[in-house]
């Protein structure tokens, strides 16, 4: 382990009372988990179907019919969508359908709970939980094996195609939710079926066994995690095999090709990693120095590298982790903390193409991103992780979900036009409103989930040193060089930058560390007399015997900033768009009338914006009124093309609300980025 390294609290020792923050973990609790409860059972009318709890209990009746000694019949053979029962016809009762990967959206939720469970006890709530628990471990095969779809469809190809068919995937999220559960409730239920199969995978794969890696990466980060609450080496070592025959020669991805090109008769193909780049696999971690290929793969990865550079106290690894951080935020990143430039493969564009309207922005690779931020900080507190960390969270992560916590974004765009996304098979991937659910549902329970982890991103601690990364008010409870020690942090970036910290019980020796945001003008910092205080790396360090009564005020200036691109972003060029502290705004038709595209921003007048909150869905959120201008609509009969002259323009006033709130009154256009005034 890495001497320096940071460490996150448990959920009970950060206890988030931000108003707007604990509103949406609140939401979380009381209308998001309730909702996809449902989703996952197929209760949801008009929604697409989840089959989670479908195939769960099809897997577990396998099972036991299989333990009985009866034989078990699969009933399909192939994966994907297209297992669907016929259109009008019910499925079969022992049938799998959806995608190979459906388990998760289950795990996904239960660790949702879970950490919901640390932050408050609930009964109840646990108690369903529970159900999912038991139908889980009942779908476990004999041999630990846990995988729905080959149980379901022919447990003798389990295994046989790691590249797309998501069982490491899989094994990841359940031992995610297994680590929370058991942190949430002492149970080793789950946590003993996340071992079993665990030791399924490790009798199969391993240093002196057959080599073999996560085709979609998250079982790398999940078996640190096992492995840091179990205190249980083989999990470790395990994720550093993976990630060490990732990507080496001769490509484990394309001699499982190879073979199921033999068993078809087809001719074999050159075995060579280069051409894997989506899967992330095209050569040794080690030397991989650009973000490619599947954004959400991508940013598991990288967060799974980031645990094992900490955790194996790994330089090589760690430069690695370096270079992959800088092509993101260097060349990759939407201002609104998306990554994934194209729809294509769900994945990384080249460097600075980032366009607004095709984006994919997966809300899910958005998570990966804080989750990646968040394990780099643990490594090493520069400031600029918090920023990404922070720019994620407040704007894609949250534009994933509706206020009402009821409907979702897969895909979020930094401009839509629905009128274009509805009739144009280039923007089939945007949908102009949130869906009720998805085939593919991986984002919803991932919002679920880390909204009610934020605590596990607000603060973490080395023995003396407690780093507040973000200004989300919270009620703090360490153990500070020894001494515990409870803080009170009063934040609200939705109105202001005033930031407060009381110790509010105990005294300790050690250092308080706070974070300049990049987004904030010159921090005024009060702090007792007689503590000793230093800047490094973007955080005010502040050393001395902390005791209660002991304030802390740090007043951050958050103007209204107008933002533009560098200028090899191509797609926004002479685009500008407008931020306030961690919120980027954006346009929306409800404000401002159709065509969004003929407003003119002026950011030379950014000084003269008016910041003020509107409601929208019950929610009051920021807003800003800036002056602009606006292109007048040609005639009905002019010309498609005309001598130039200088645009015909009137005084408007532009109007924009946080990013994260778009699409919640009805269908309709949206900007991030607004034309400058040229050329008037
Ligand atoms: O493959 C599992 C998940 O489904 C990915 O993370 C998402 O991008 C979606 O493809
Ligand atoms: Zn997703």
């Amino acid at each position: 382990m890495r001497s320096d390294s940071s460490q996150t609290l448990p959920l009970s020792q950060v206890k988030v009372i931000d108003p707007f923050w604990a509103r949406e973990i609140g939401l979380i609790r009381q209308a998001v988990i309730p909702y996809q409860w449902k989703a996952l059972n197929d209760q949801i009318p008009d929604a697409a179907p989840s089959w989670w709890a479908h195939n769960m209990r099809a897997a577990a009746r396998a099972v036991a019919a299989k333990k009985a000694g009866q034989l078990f019949i699969p009933s399909r053979s192939s994966a994907g969508i297209e297992t669907l029962p016929e259109q009008g016809k019910q499925p079969l009762e022992d049938a799998f359908y959806g995608f190979v990967f459906q388990d998760s959206d289950g795990y996904k939720w239960l660790e949702a709970v879970a950490y919901q469970l640390m932050i408050r006890p609930d009964a109840a709530l646990q108690a369903q939980a529970q159900k999912a628990v038991d139908m889980i471990c009942a779908a476990q095969e004999e041999d630990g094996y846990l995988d729905t779809f080959y149980t379901l469809t022919g447990r003798e190809r389990a295994f046989t195609n790691l590249r797309d068919h998501h069982e490491l995937y899989c094994f990841g999220h359940l031992t995610e939710a297994a680590v929370a559960w058991r942190q949430a409730t002492g149970q080793d239920d789950l946590l003993n079926a996340a071992r079993r199969f665990g030791e399924c995978i490790a009798s199969k794969y391993g240093p002196d066994k057959e080599r073999g890696c996560p085709g979609h990466e998250i079982a790398e980060m999940a078996l640190m995690r096992l492995y840091e609450e179990t205190g249980e080496t083989q999990w470790r070592d395990l994720a550093k095999f993976f990630l060490d025959v990732r990507g080496t020669e001769p490509s484990t991805f394309a001699l499982e090709d190879n073979r199921r090109r033999q068993e078809k008769g087809q001719p074999e193909l050159p075995v060579s990693a280069e051409s894997y780049a989506y899967y992330q696999a095209h050569k040794p971690v080690k030397d991989m120095d650009e973000a490619v290929g599947h954004a959400v793969r991508q940013m598991y990865l990288c967060s799974g590298m980031a645990d094992e550079a900490r955790i194996c106290d790994d330089a090589a690894m760690e430069a690695a982790c370096d270079r992959l951080w800088q092509s993101v935020v260097g060349e990759k990143l939407y201002i609104t903390g998306g990554v994934g430039g194209t729809h294509v493969g769900e994945a990384f564009s080249r460097p600075f193409d980032l366009p607004a309207d095709t984006a994919y922005s997966e809300t899910c690779a958005a998570i990966g991103l804080a989750f990646f931020a968040r394990r780099m900080l643990q490594l090493k507190p520069l400031s600029n992780y918090a920023d990404v960390m922070e720019q994620a969270l407040y704007n894609t992560v949250l534009s994933g979900m509706a206020l009402d916590g009821q409907s979702f974004f897969y895909v979020n765009p930094l401009e839509v036009d629905p009128a274009a996304c509805e009739t144009d098979t280039r923007l089939s991937h945007v949908k102009p409103v949130r869906q009720k659910w998805f085939g593919c549902a991986c984002c919803p329970p991932n919002i679920a989930r880390i909204v009610s982890s934020l605590g596990q991103y607000i603060v973490t601690q080395t023995k003396d040193t407690l780093f507040f990364h973000l200004y989300i008010g919270s009620d703090i409870t360490v153990n500070l060089g020894g001494a515990p020690l409870s803080l009170r942090m009063e934040a609200d970036l939705m109105k202001n930058g005033d930031v407060h910290i009381a110790v509010t019980e105990g005294q300790a020796q050690g250092v308080l560390a706070f974070r300049d945001p990049a987004w904030a003008g010159n921090a005024q910092v009060k702090i007792p007399a007689g503590v000793k205080s230093w800047s490094e790396n973007g955080y005010l360090y502040a050393k001395g015997i902390w005791k209660q009564g002991d304030q802390i005020t740090i007043h951050f200036t958050m103007p209204v900033k107008a933002v533009k691109a560098s200028p090899l972003v191509k797609e926004v060029m002479n685009m500008v768009c407008f931020t306030r502290g961690p919120l980027v705004f954006c346009a929306e038709e409800a404000d401002n009338g159709k065509r969004l595209h003929l407003l003119r921003a002026l950011p030379d007048q950014v000084a003269e914006a008016r910041e003020k909150t509107v409601m929208i869905d019950g929610l009051t959120v920021p807003a800003i009124t800036l002056p602009g201008k606006r292109v007048k609509e040609p005639g009905e009969n002019a010309p498609l093309y005309m001598p130039w002259v200088p645009p015909e323009t009137e005084d408007v006033e532009i109007n924009l609300v946080p990013y994260f709130a778009w699409n919640n009154r009805g269908k309709g256009e949206m900007r991030v980025w607004l034309a400058e005034r040229t050329g008037l």
